[in-house]
């Protein structure tokens, strides 16, 4: 298999994130996330981790374009932090963070790189959270001012937009298991942050295809391939459930079908939070969903699980063939949720906006011989190809990540990267998985 067979417009990539690389967390005006704020709550990351440094990106950009450019990847994701344009959240602009993805875009196209740009990578200005974040109906307005911002600056050089990354995971980890900022928990904080979200994620896009009719504006979703763990009806029926809520909870208002709430009936709740004509303003007009998938999910009925009654069954407990996520390396389920995407009537276009492992790395003489990474790209995107043969409509594929990063809760312990970084002097290594992507994509 090789790059070209996937046809000349075919986008290959790679993604990564402003909190996980950027650093320099209050530099040049930035105003503080909940990232930021998070993180100095002691036994929140693993280790007691922080971003304040991550991988210096803010100032060492130049020197990773430089990479991506060896390497021969066209199309670099990377995410805007909200709190570095607007410190506050609302109000006054910061012209030092502006000018900044000034330079980083014009550094990207300068090198032939195209930049895409997520608006939303989970780093909600800690100013706002203090006016309840998420779970404030405010913040659709708070997000709409930010991206037309956004917009009306960058919009002159950017070609492809994602409105926000994986809302899923920001609700779910962040406002009701609390295991990611801000660390609030329950449904209370949940229902009212995923129907904002929902609102936030539609209005964006509409503010973004108005500003800049020429781009293309999407957004990004977590998926996984789910089964049960049985035939028994009980696992059937709990395998559904979380299918449910983990793969369509945002895709399917965004869509115009509304919350799943037949599947899982406690999502009725959510009307709670719903304001007449909300049905209506749910609707995104995407051209085109990014999928993130990973790995499959096994699940069981649980009597105990409240509102769900499932579980997910540990991937240690059932396979050796795990990353360092704990995440079974199963490339048939990228397949599969491609195919379920482009199930889906109104999705013009799909792009895997990120697919990639972690793996515990070790650096011999100076170079770092990841051949698990290798073999599960290849896996991975064969898989994808595929799906491409069968015509399924997806059209580009990036690898997360560039360089080893700040992995939310887990902290810098689980490896992504194709790129090492040496976490005392910054130095960045090509991983072998880095030179056999970029030999894959320049068809040696
Ligand atoms: C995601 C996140 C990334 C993670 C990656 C690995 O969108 O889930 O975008 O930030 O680092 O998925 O967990």
């Amino acid at each position: 298999m090789q790059a070209s067979s996937f046809g000349e417009k075919f986008s290959w990539g790679v993604s990564s994130a402003a909190c996980q690389t950027e650093g320099a967390y209050l530099d040049d005006g930035k105003g503080p996330s909940i990232w930021d704020t998070f993180t100095d709550r002691k036994g929140k990351i693993c280790n007691n981790d922080h971003a304040r440094v991550a991988c210096n990106f803010y100032h060492l950009y130049p020197e990773d374009l430089s990479i991506i450019r060896q390497l021969n990847i066209p199309n670099f994701r990377f995410s805007l932090a909200w709190s570095r344009i607007i410190p506050g959240g609302t109000g006054a602009v910061n012209p030092m963070g502006l000018d900044y993805y000034d330079r980083l875009i014009d550094n990207c196209l300068e090198k032939g790189i195209d930049p895409w740009v997520t608006l939303y990578h989970w780093d909600l200005p800690q100013a706002l959270e203090l006016k309840g974040g998420w779970t404030n109906r405010d913040v659709v307005s708070w997000f709409s001012d930010y991206v037309s911002v956004c917009a009306k600056r960058f919009g002159d050089r950017v070609g492809h937009w994602m409105v926000m990354n994986e809302p899923m995971v920001f609700t779910g980890a962040g406002y009701f298991l609390g295991v990611h900022a801000p660390g609030r928990r329950g449904v209370r904080n949940f229902f009212p942050a995923v129907h904002h979200s929902v609102l936030a994620m539609a209005e964006g896009a509409r503010i973004l295809k108005s500003a800049c009719p020429d781009a293309e504006v999407g957004s990004t979703f977590s998926c996984s391939m789910i089964e049960p763990q049985t035939t028994s009806r009980w696992d059937t029926a709990a395998a559904n459930r979380v299918d449910a809520l983990l793969n369509r909870l945002f895709i399917e208002p965004a869509l115009g079908m509304g919350y799943p709430v037949k599947d899982v009936p406690v999502l009725r709740k959510l009307e709670k939070y719903m304001l007449p004509g909300d049905d209506q303003k749910m609707i995104a007009n995407l051209d085109f969903a990014g999928v993130q998938n990973y790995t499959r999910e096994i699940v069981s009925f649980s009597l105990f699980t409240p509102y769900v009654h499932a579980r997910l069954v540990d991937a240690k407990r059932r396979t050796k063939d795990i990353t360092e996520m704990n995440w079974e390396v199963y490339p048939p389920s990228i397949y599969h949720m491609l195919k379920k995407f482009d199930a889906y009537p109104g999705i013009p276009k799909l792009y895997v906006t990120e697919n990639g492992a972690a793996f515990k790395d070790v650096e011999t003489a100076g170079r770092v011989h990841d051949e698990r990474r290798i073999n599960y790209l290849k896996d991975y995107i064969a898989q994808v190809f595929k799906a491409k043969q069968e015509g399924c409509k997806v059209e580009g594929y990036f690898v997360w990540t560039l360089t080893d990063n700040f992995e939310w809760a887990e902290g810098y312990r689980p490896k992504f990267g194709i790129v090492k970084v040496d976490p005392e002097t910054q130095r960045r290594t090509v991983k072998d998985s880095g030179r056999w992507y970029g030999d894959f994509l320049s068809g040696r």
